[in-house]
């Protein structure tokens, strides 16, 4: 079976390769159909996201698509910016520019914790769906560290490391961080799904 990887975001691209490569499917992009989708990412939660970037990919390819919707979840901001990490600050910050903004509003506080979530739906052409989701908890650092990852790795602390999640090998992240929960529970969830479906065909 193929599947597309539904995602513009190079850094997810990365980590969902390394997570989904060593079940033998195929894995395919939306570069190699010549496809830029400007997906409007107007859901109210991580997973309606994740659905509609799934299903409107499988719809224009017509092959089984997976899609992540993701962000940091910041207790002293009330959860922010929560679904729209990418666009936090009104949109087009860098990466850099986004952690910093991060760190000065959290600034004057002491309450740190927060999370990484990710909700994986992988849309299939027949309407089905498989859906996943994986968290990760941490900190907001003082500063910025490290330069492995994207988005807010740097500011992301893990106290039981001692490092943030910038400052951890591709590994190291994938067996702890929010898409890797996911992509495991996913990568479960399909082998069920793909057995079934074998099982069926051969009745
Ligand atoms: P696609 O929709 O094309 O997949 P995107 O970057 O627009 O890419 P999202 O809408 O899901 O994806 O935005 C998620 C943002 O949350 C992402 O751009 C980062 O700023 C942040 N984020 C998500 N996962 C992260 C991770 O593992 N490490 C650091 N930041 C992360």
């Amino acid at each position: 079976m193929t599947f597309l990887l539904a995602t513009e975001n190079i850094g997810k691209l990365r980590e969902m390769r390394e997570l989904l490569a060593p079940l033998g499917y195929e894995l395919v992009l939306p570069a190699d159909f010549g496809l830029v989708l400007d997906v409007e990412e107007t859901g109210e939660t991580f997973e309606e996201n994740a659905r509609l970037k799934a299903k409107i990919y499988c719809a224009a390819i017509g092959i089984p698509s997976i899609a992540d919707d993701s962000g940091l979840c910041v207790d002293a901001l009330g959860g922010e910016p929560g679904v729209h990490s990418k666009r936090y600050g009104g949109g087009g910050l860098s990466d850099g520019e986004l952690c910093e903004l991060l760190l000065k509003n959290v600034e004057s506080t002491e309450q740190r914790a927060a999370k990484f979530v990710s909700v994986i739906v992988c849309a299939f052409p027949d309407g089905g769906e498989l859906v996943a989701t994986g968290e990760c908890f941490g900190e907001i650092a003082r500063e910025r560290r490290g330069d492995g990852g994207f988005g807010y790795d740097p500011v992301f602390y893990l106290p039981q490391l001692g490092k943030t999640m910038a400052q951890l090998t591709p590994e190291e992240k994938n067996s702890i961080s929010h898409r890797g929960n996911a992509l495991r529970e996913f990568a479960a969830k399909l082998t069920e799904y793909t057995t079934m479906n074998d099982e069926r065909n051969l009745k």
